[in-house]
């Protein structure tokens, strides 16, 4: 197939439009490898001295220009780059998946007590979970992150949860969004709830049991 011609002109000036939202998006990468990093380094740190891994898995997630958009219209603030810089905490979000409850803490405890990072915001929905029977710990953290010319503070959103909260919260989003499950939503939503329950005891007998595993009783 013929590539479409594109006029140089009109593709000079869309990037110098786009150059400065792109530049925050790259901001947002960078903060996010900074996250992932100081992650991986207690993981390997801590998994020497238990032959224990906190961590299950990462997920680094960039916001997408249509949700950025819907969020600001929804907050009713209008769409600039020093806007969403402002106004937006989530832009970037990092989701850490750990093994056990006491991990969750164990490695947001730590994260939050490195000098270079401020802490922003705390939520423990695990503490105090969402009505729906949602699980999670949110935390709002800026991290300095380290340019060839500049250093700068980023906001990123970092949610820590277990397998099994991560499971479940995963197939609740899916109940957001899907239009046409109509008179059912009712009943989906209280089965939840319980699986939400069910979910919390195995979380809590687990983290009992490696307790036992890690340190048995004589
Ligand atoms: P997505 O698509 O995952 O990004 P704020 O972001 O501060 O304006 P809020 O509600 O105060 O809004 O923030 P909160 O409670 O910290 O929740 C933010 C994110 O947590 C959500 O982002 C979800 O990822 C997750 N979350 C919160 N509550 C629930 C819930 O009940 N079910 C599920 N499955 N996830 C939840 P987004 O932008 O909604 O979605």
């Amino acid at each position: 197939m013929e590539n479409a011609k594109i006029d140089s002109k009109e593709l000079e000036l869309f990037e110098e439009k786009t150059k400065p939202f792109s530049k925050l998006m790259m901001y947002y990468r960078c903060a996010m490898l900074e996250i992932r990093t100081k992650l991986d380094v207690f993981n390997t740190e801590l998994s020497l001295e238990s032959e224990h891994n906190p961590l299950e898995n990462v997920i680094c997630r960039l916001k997408s220009p249509a949700s950025i958009i819907e969020k600001m219209n929804r907050k009713g603030i209008p769409v600039s780059v020093d806007n969403i810089e402002r106004n937006l905490n989530d832009v970037a979000g990092v989701r850490v998946i750990c093994s056990f409850i006491d991990d969750i803490y164990t490695l947001s405890d730590k994260l939050c007590s490195q000098d270079d990072i401020r802490l922003i915001e705390r939520k423990d929905y695990i503490k105090n979970p969402k009505p729906n029977g949602y699980r999670s710990l949110h935390l709002i953290l800026e991290i300095p992150i380290f340019l060839t010319e500049e250093k700068k503070y980023v906001r990123v959103e970092v949610q820590f949860r277990t397998i099994a909260m991560d499971f479940w919260a995963s197939l609740e989003h899916k109940l957001k969004y899907k239009k046409e499950i109509g008179k059912n939503a009712e009943k989906i939503a209280a089965e939840l709830q319980e699986c939400a329950a069910e979910i919390n005891r195995l979380d809590v007998k687990m983290q009992k049991i490696h307790e036992e595993i890690e340190s048995p009783q004589e």
